[in-house]
């Protein structure tokens, strides 16, 4: 532990609108941007996915930007890998870790501003950067990718010739996620130098709050991942732009052209796709489950159950995630036995995701739980966490995969798992910390209303997704109408496309509340949850160094809720001894 020596930068914050608000080095505003990225791609990603959910049960519909109104196969595709990159890259990956992390992260650690404010601003820029160009591929000549979010090779290695897309759309899908990959390695690096070398006086390691830690370990996570995948990426464009064959076989033969490559391999892009590829599920995760646990905690009056063993299976999901990546790719024809290897790593992480699982059920357990909004979106992550665990053990049987993957069954788990319990972590985190950000509440009764309607939904959209996979139906097809055995379904899908309608339009209630409330909200007191931690202590606004030069000591964890001959249920984490009122 090591305290901080001195503000990082001035206490006063820049005047000019450009510098306080588009180039700012302030964390806080930082991460502001980063939601507010977060909340123009999520909505370009929900609109994308009506259009599937639409081209599906009404193919002949007509609709608005596709030639002649009408959706083609490809064009279908294009969607699905403008969806899934997103709605992955651009929300899962950003909001949790760069929003909330930027803006939380230093307050609760008692420091000014992240360890290297000026890399932080210069991590926004290039994720900002990142998504322009990767929605300028859907405006270039043969338009997006059709590769998908995991854009395997040949397909997306060899070019124009394998289909439409796969020119000009490939090649800057794949800049995207370079300058995606920089951003996120030169954030990880802020955020690991901030926790490491800024807490403050007193807060040792195990007195951090879970959110810091679900931050720290997903920073660990980010720094190993996306290395990895910005190679991958750098090969890729060598072979699209340069000749080189790294994923491309010899003597491919494509449309009937044979292409002249040196016999590279297609799986060496899976290994490294999925190297990366299995760790950022988890990135998308770990931050939404500090989160939980923090709101849970705050929610139920009681201290996180097992709080230390909450911090080392954090730590054990982490390190066992860059162990199991096989299990994307059982059915590539790898050796039953490491097909077997990589099965049983991947129920082994079971373990501490069902340790984590009891202590939020120990947590709520006897304590007096109140529902407000946040909290309940905090419990439903639980309960989406739990469902989509489930079915995730399936899946790691390679004799099971081997017919559920590429179905519908494969998109019902981890949209359950990782897709909606991490939306779920936002929206508690929403709900939870907007008195913070903005000084005003959200409307309560308007949260669990969408709550509520959000939590049927997506249980009706991606539970019978579940059946559609054993039926055999497989994913990333844009017609179900032009294959006999898929016809039955027709009404399974039917009843997915209306549910998801429904919960789209609910999220209608959440954009008004959040916009509504910044100007219109009750006002919100300092500490309104009556929370322990230090993003409590400070005034509403946060001043520009957080703490207005008095920087604080910690006494104690950060999860002292109802401790018994205390007068009040609740004990900030930087309130001196002498001042804890007894009972
Ligand atoms: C007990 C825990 C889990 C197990 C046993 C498990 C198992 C699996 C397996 C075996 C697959 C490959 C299926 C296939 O493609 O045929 C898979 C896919 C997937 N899982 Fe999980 N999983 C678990 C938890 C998670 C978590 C926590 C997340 C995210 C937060 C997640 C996200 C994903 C994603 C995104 C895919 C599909 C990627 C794609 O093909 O596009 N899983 N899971
Ligand atoms: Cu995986």
């Amino acid at each position: 532990m090591s305290a901080h020596a001195g503000p990082v930068h001035h206490a006063e914050a820049p005047k000019g609108f450009i510098r306080h608000y588009i180039f700012s080095v302030d964390h806080k505003i930082i991460g502001t941007q980063y939601i507010l990225l977060g909340l123009s791609a999520v909505t370009i990603g929900m609109v994308l996915s009506l259009i599937m959910r639409i081209h599906l049960v009404w193919p002949n519909a007509h609709l608005w930007g596709f030639a002649n109104g009408i959706v083609s196969p490809e064009d279908y595709l294009r969607v699905v890998t403008m969806h899934g990159t997103l709605m992955v890259f651009f929300v899962l990956t950003t909001v949790p870790q760069s929003g909330f992390g930027n803006y939380f992260l230093p307050i609760q650690i008692g420091a000014p501003d992240m360890a290297f404010p000026r890399i932080n601003m210069l991590s926004f820029w290039f994720t900002f950067l990142a998504m322009i160009v990767l929605l300028a591929s859907a405006f270039v000549p043969g338009g997006a990718s059709i590769s998908g979010w995991t854009s395997y090779a040949p397909l997306s290695a060899v070019g124009e010739v394998a289909g439409p897309g796969l020119g000009m759309g490939q090649t800057l899908w794949v800049v995207s996620i370079a300058l995606f990959c920089a951003a996120s390695l030169m954030s990880a690096l802020n955020f690991l130098g901030t926790t490491i070398d800024l807490r403050t006086k007193g807060l040792s390691l195990m007195r951090m709050p879970l959110t810091v830690w679900g931050w720290f370990i997903t920073a660990c996570l980010a720094l190993l991942a996306f290395g990895v995948l910005l190679a991958a990426c750098i090969l890729l464009l060598l072979d699209r732009l340069a000749s080189t064959s790294f994923f491309i076989p010899a003597n491919l033969d494509v449309s009937g052209v044979l292409l002249h490559h040196g016999g590279g391999s297609p799986l060496l892009w899976q290994h490294l796709f999925w190297f990366f590829g299995h760790p950022e599920v988890y990135i998308a995760i770990l931050p939404g489950m500090g989160i939980i646990s923090h709101v849970l905690s705050t929610f139920s009056r009681k201290p996180v159950f097992g709080y230390k063993a909450m911090v080392y299976s954090l730590s054990a999901i982490g390190f066992l995630s860059f162990t199991v990546w096989g299990h994307h790719m059982f059915i590539s024809g790898m050796n039953p036995y490491s097909a077997l290897a990589f099965s049983i790593i991947t129920l082994v992480i079971g373990v501490p995701s069902a340790i984590k699982t009891f202590n939020w059920l120990g947590t709520l357990w006897g304590g007096r739980i109140q529902f407000t909004a946040a909290m309940l979106f905090a419990i439903g992550f639980v309960s989406l966490f739990v469902t989509g665990g489930l079915s995730g053990i399936f899946l790691a049987q390679p004799a099971l995969d081997l017919y559920l993957h590429d179905t519908y069954y494969v998109i019902g788990h981890f949209h359950l798992i990782m897709g909606v319990a991490a939306i779920f972590a936002m929206f508690a985190a929403t709900y939870y910390w907007f008195p913070k950000m903005f000084g005003r509440h959200m409307n309560e009764t308007i949260g669990k209303i969408h709550f509520w309607c959000t939590f049927l939904g997506v249980y009706c959209i991606f539970m019978p997704m579940h059946y559609l996979g054993y039926a055999g139906d497989p994913r990333r097809y844009a017609s179900i109408e032009s294959v006999n055995y898929l016809l039955p379904l027709h009404p399974v899908h039917y009843f997915i496309s209306i549910a998801a309608f429904f919960t789209a339009s609910a999220q209608l209630l959440f954009y008004w509340n959040f916009f509504w409330s910044i100007k219109h909200g009750k006002p919100a007191e300092r500490n309104p949850w009556h929370g322990t931690t230090l993003e409590w202590s400070v005034s509403t606004p946060v001043p520009h160094d957080n703490f207005a030069g008095h920087y604080p000591t910690i006494y104690r964890g950060p999860y002292e809720y109802s401790v018994p001959g205390m007068r009040d249920d609740y004990v900030p984490q930087d309130l001196a001894p002498e001042l804890v009122a007894k009972a």
